[in-house]
């Protein structure tokens, strides 16, 4: 046979595998049904639909889909006989996102991989809870379902503990669900509680009602991202990060978990306690978050944010390294004195800077002497600037203090006699932020004038003068990267990880670019841009005019914009 022969063979033998290929994959991935009205007896197709999920999910393979028919399923108890593959997940879908019911229902997917849950609603579940996760489970999708009042149960747990090996549990992704808890008499423990696991993105979940703690990234979970969700309410905490578990020897932390873009405020009739409550983390950033509370309602003794945890017969939760950034918290405290900002006990290298405190009943609390540092924060119109004393190595630098709650504050809160103090320098104490007339976040955007503008301070400087994308700083740990390293197939999320995470700086003259690493042991950041810069120019988050604002947001005459966010021109 000659060469082009061979080639010409080749080819037919090429193209007919091909072929094949196609062929057995439409072979092997089928669309299934499952109605009230089907009988598990028939070949589960559109019109002889399957009659049970829990028969349905016990027959797809890899790359099938099984829609589920609107109705009341009643108390299935629901595992895969199959995984997906990475190319070919396995999806369960309601026909009608919400419309098919589950009452105590539960899903399994320990051992299972490469799967997709769509649109269900489980009601009054009990025993744990609604979707169980773990132990190994990966690349596992819940979208558009709704967890509604479960009788002391969780809405979904992700438990992946082989002896603590987080590595066996990861890329989970949990969306648009809804965790509802009614005032029926029982509560919901935790909406979506996520322990042993790591490669985590939950975004535009809504939390309505009662409810434990909502949303936890509770014992060791590595690398999570919870943004853009809506609580509505919560009874306990609304986003907890790194729970406060570790008993004996074992090392519960938690690490490199970021908390962005959620709204927090309470629903008519409910509680809205403890909005973030920060304990057993390492390299945490809480950032663009809105949190409301309501003058009328009891917040508990839940602060705005709660750093650290301490619980008989566990290790104290040392947040360490915690970014706290462009939140803006309004009417913080409710009808009890708990302070927009409230440390338990031990606190490592946790930084408050460029957010807004608005109407906030107290401001600040610590129950323990830890050393928390605060930059560039507006504190505007609290009642009491100080809730608990024991705040003498609390660090305080650029920050404006206005309170005047009803003219009845104190101008200089360095006279409180519950300050220990000293705090230098208060350089816009007593001056009016001036925010835009607005009933929502926009409230605390700057107006023209504000002598917020300009009148912070910058982060940091470089250290000498150089060009290129690696800069020597005089304090790297006010930025972050996201994460310490690349993501692992990271395209597989829908966002989150495929985003860029690092702070968003200004040096010197140029920005706005991306922190993209951060050696924090020799204080030296990579940017996504090659810059030029002059020894000891100023770092900070990107800002416009000559230097940082004070608060959440940045004065623009083009359009005002977070802190630390691409800014709209
Ligand atoms: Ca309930
Ligand atoms: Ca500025």
């Amino acid at each position: 046979m000659n060469g082009k022969k061979l080639g010409k063979v080749l080819m037919r033998v090429v193209c007919v595998s091909v072929l094949v290929c196609i062929a057995a994959n439409f072979a092997l991935a089928g669309t299934y049904y499952v109605s009230t009205n089907g009988n598990d007896n028939n070949p589960g197709t559109k019109d002889k639909p399957w009659r049970t999920i829990k028969y349905g999910c016990s027959r797809i393979k890899a790359g099938d889909v099984l829609i589920i028919k609107s109705g009341d399923y009643g108390s299935e108890r629901i595992t895969f006989a199959n995984s997906g593959t990475r190319k070919a997940p396995i999806v369960v879908k309601a026909e009608e996102p919400g419309k098919v019911i589950l009452r105590n229902g539960h899903i399994g997917l320990t051992g299972r991989h490469h799967i997709v849950i769509e649109g269900l609603r489980f009601v009054k579940h009990k025993g744990g809870s609604a979707i169980g996760i773990g132990d190994p489970a990966s690349y596992i999708k819940i979208g558009k379902c709704i967890f509604e009042d479960g009788v002391g149960a969780n809405g979904i747990t992700v438990w992946g503990h082989s002896g603590g090996k987080v590595e066996l549990t990861h890329h989970l992704e949990f969306y648009e669900n809804q965790f509802i808890d009614t005032n029926d008499g029982h509560d919901q423990d935790y909406g979506l509680s996520l322990n042993y696991g790591m490669y985590a993105y939950v975004h535009n979940n809504y939390i309505f009602g009662r409810g434990h703690q909502t949303i936890s990234f509770k014992r060791m979970f590595w690398y999570g991202i919870s943004e853009n969700n809506v609580f509505d309410s919560h009874l306990l905490t609304g986003q907890y990060i790194g729970q406060n578990l570790d008993k004996g020897s074992e090392d519960n932390t938690s690490r490199y978990i970021i908390v962005q873009g959620n709204v927090f405020r309470p629903a008519k009739g409910y509680r809205a306690k403890t909005p973030i409550w920060c304990a057993n983390v390492e390299y945490a950033v809480i950032r663009h978050n809105y949190m409301e509370g309501l003058e009328s309602v009891d917040g508990g003794w839940g602060a705005g944010i709660h750093l650290s945890d301490r619980e008989k017969g566990y290790a104290p939760g040392n947040p360490t390294h915690v970014l706290i950034y462009g939140n803006v918290m309004r009417r913080i405290g409710g009808t009890t004195r708990n302070p927009a900002i409230r440390v338990l006990a031990k606190c490592t290298d946790v930084r408050v800077f460029n957010n807004t405190f608005a109407y906030c009943r107290r401001s600040i609390g610590s129950e323990s002497p830890e050393k928390v540092r605060f930059v560039n924060n507006i504190f505007y119109k609290y009642e009491r600037m100080v809730s608990e004393p024991k705040i003498q190595n609390f660090i305080f630098e650029y920050n404006c203090i206005f309170p005047d709650w009803n003219g009845k504050g104190k101008t200089d809160f360095s006279k409180d006699p519950l300050l220990k103090g000293p705090f230098t320098p208060l350089v816009l104490k007593g001056l009016n932020p001036r925010f835009v007339p607005d009933p929502r976040s926009d409230a605390c955007k700057l107006k023209k004038g504000s002598p917020c503008i300009d009148a912070g301070k910058f982060l940091t400087t470089t250290v000498g003068a150089g060009k290129g994308k690696v800069i020597k700083v005089k304090d790297a740990g006010w930025f972050t990267a996201g994460f310490d390293k690349e993501i692992p197939d990271k395209e597989w999320f829908s966002g989150g990880f495929t985003e860029p995470q690092g702070s968003l700086i200004r040096v010197g003259n140029s920005g706005p670019i991306r922190v993209v690493k951060v050696d924090y042991e020799n204080n030296v950041i990579t940017v996504d841009k090659a810059v030029e810069w002059k020894d000891g120019d100023g770092v900070a988050l990107y800002f416009v005019g000559s230097k940082p604002d004070v608060g959440a947001f940045e004065y623009s005459p083009k359009g005002s914009f977070l802190v630390g966010t691409q800014p709209t021109e």
